[in-house]
Formats: structure tokens, sequence, C-alpha cells
């Protein structure tokens, strides 16, 4: 079946259902909405990370995290299926890279290669930014990103500065 690695951010507190949802919260309530997804087994959650916003303007940090799963979900039926949480979660589109309650992205599925603007795989600016490489590099730092590498190397050349792998 085919395996999947899914980002996730979020950078803004949000309301869903009436209850309040700090971004720890969201990508808690992000996660178990996938694993409860019935063409989806979750196979492992990363260690959840503060990292500044990359974005414009004045941001609060973001928590990011990353999770790796099995799914029979075609990629374009999991991208779906993930905007559908977003939605669920409250977030709003308004300005690229702006803050958001959750930003859920299919950073590879399988070694699969797409171009369209729909779906872009592996994700376009996976392989050079740390808040994705570091979690990524605790589920699995062999994995290869098709045409940069392995996760592990590219990590290493990424600036890691004000990042911070929090407790669990
Ligand atoms: N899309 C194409 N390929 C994919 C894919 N592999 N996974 C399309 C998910 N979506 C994909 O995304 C825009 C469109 O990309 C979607 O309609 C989808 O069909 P979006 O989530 O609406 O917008 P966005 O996230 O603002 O744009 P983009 O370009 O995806 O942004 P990124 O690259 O995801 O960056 N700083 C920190 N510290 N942590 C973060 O998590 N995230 C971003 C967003 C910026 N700065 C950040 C973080
Ligand atoms: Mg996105």
């Amino acid at each position: 079946m085919p395996e999947a690695f899914i980002g996730l951010g979020s950078n803004l507190s949000g309301q869903s259902e009436g209850i309040h949802h700090s971004p720890r919260n969201q990508v808690n309530e992000a996660i178990k909405k996938i694993s409860q997804c019935a063409d989806i087994t979750l196979l492992k959650t990363s260690s959840y990370y503060q990292t500044p916003a990359i974005g414009p303007g004045e941001q609060p940090d973001y928590i990011n995290a990353a999770i790796k799963i099995e799914t029979c979900l075609e990629a374009y039926e999991l991208l779906g299926v993930l905007q559908l949480i977003e939605y669920q979660q409250g977030r709003v589109r308004t300005e690229r890279w702006g803050a958001r309650t959750l930003d859920l992205d299919i950073l590879t599925y399988d070694q699969r290669i797409e171009a369209t603007p729909q779906l872009t795989l592996p994700h376009p600016r996976a392989h050079e930014r740390a808040f994705v490489l570091a979690p990524l590099a605790d589920l699995s730092p062999d994995l290869v990103i098709a045409g940069h590498g392995k996760v592990i190397n590219l990590l290493a050349n990424c600036s890691m500065q004000g990042i911070v792998r929090l407790e669990n």
C-alpha cells in the first residue's frame, strides 16, 4: 500500500465545535482526525517543534510536526481529505504563507513525482526547510526526497536557528 509523509503546521489558535484550540491542539486534533479516517493508517508521529514563521510580516511561531501514513487513497484523494480537515479546523486562505490555524501538506507520496498547480510531489519546498526536515528525520532519516536526496543529509545543510524540539 502507498506510504506518505504529511507535514503539519499551525500558528493561530482557532475554534472548532465551540472549543478553543491552541496551535498545539490544532496539530493534535488534525492527527486524530487523520487517524480516524477509514482509508488511512497512521504509522508514526514525529516530535513537535516550535519554529519561527517563514512568511510576510510579524507572525507567531509555528508548531510543526510530521506523520507517516499508509493509505489506499490516491494522492489527489488524500489531498482532498487533508483540505477538508483544514477547512473543518477553520482554515481561511488569505495571503500566501500567511498565518493559519492549520496547514497540511503532502511531503511525499511513495516516490511519486507530480507537478500540477493542485498537487506538486514531492512538496516543492520540503527539501530546504528545517521545520519540515527535522520532524521527517524523526520518522525516517533515510527517506529520499525525489530529486534532492536523503532527509538526514538535507537537514545537515539547513539552519536550525530558532527551532526548538518540544517535550511530548
Ligand atoms: N498544493 C500543491 N502541492 C501540494 C502538496 N504537496 N501538499 C496546492 C498540499 N498542497 C499542495 O496551498 C496552496 C495550494 O497548494 C493548495 O491549493 C494545494 O492544492 P495552501 O495550503 O492553500 O497555501 P499555503 O500553504 O500558504 O501555500 P504554500 O505555497 O503551500 O505554502 P507552504 O510552502 O506550505 O508554506 N513557517 C513555519 N515556521 N512553519 C510552517 O509550517 N508554513 C508555510 C506555508 C509558510 N511558513 C511556515 C510554515
Ligand atoms: Mg500548504
